[in-house]
């Protein structure tokens, strides 16, 4: 995974998304705060309501928090935010700009994420020059609005056979059932609101980490 996960090891990992709805009233910068202090290595701004002008003051505030915890930073949908915070890429989903397009807003070295749901869409990813895909629902979910059923682990099985590119398991992921995840070959696993909605974050990582492991 040589971009996807800069200054991380390329074995199995967390990357963390951040949701303020989901968040128990605290406020995105405290909640990644938690996230990084516990070891965090991938996070992803990734909030649907809010103006642009406060979403660019907490990336700018994530940024420089990522950047201290060594941690790589991730913008979801908005390019321009993540161009002028300086994140080191941006996620975008099916229905967003092409990664092609992105890609000439944002040039050559940051990383492009694109969301997939289906072989073809995979495949696709590939031949865009996505540098990840995120491979998801696995499970129901009821953080994404408007995300189709769950793809299962049918699909992760699919693009750990025939996918090159890294990918991020995605939907539904929680203590329980992460292991199975992992066992499927995903090495990564993306997570909303398992972290988020957790009264004690630093307490559910660990929790999350040590189900990795069984
Ligand atoms: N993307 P939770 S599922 C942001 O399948 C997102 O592309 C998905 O949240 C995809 O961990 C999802 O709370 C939500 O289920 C994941």
């Amino acid at each position: 995974m040589p971009r996807l996960l800069p200054g991380t090891s390329p074995e199995t990992d967390l990357y963390a998304l951040t949701d303020d709805e989901l968040s128990l009233g605290r406020p995105a910068v405290e909640v990644a705060k938690a996230l990084l202090d516990s070891g965090i290595k991938i996070l992803q701004y990734r909030e649907k309501e809010k103006k642009a002008g406060q979403m660019l003051k907490e990336c700018l505030e994530l940024r420089r928090l990522t950047r201290e915890a060594g941690a790589c930073f991730i913008v979801n949908d908005h390019v321009d935010i993540a161009v002028l915070c300086e994140a080191d890429g941006v996620h975008v989903g099916q229905e967003d700009l092409p990664v092609e397009a992105v890609r000439r807003l944002v040039g050559p070295d940051m990383i492009i994420g694109l969301s997939t749901h289906t072989p073809d869409q995979a495949r696709a990813a590939v031949a865009s020059g996505a540098d990840y895909i995120g491979v998801g629902p696995i499970y129901p979910t009821q953080t994404k609005k408007d995300v189709c059923a769950p793809v299962t682990l049918d699909y992760l099985d699919w693009v750990v056979a025939n996918i090159t590119l890294p990918f991020v398991a995605i939907g539904g992921i929680k203590r329980h059932n992460i292991a199975d995840v992992i066992a499927h070959g995903a090495r990564c696993c993306a997570i909303v609101s398992e972290f988020v909605s957790a009264p004690d974050i630093p307490a559910r990582v660990a929790e999350v980490r040590s189900a990795m492991k069984k």
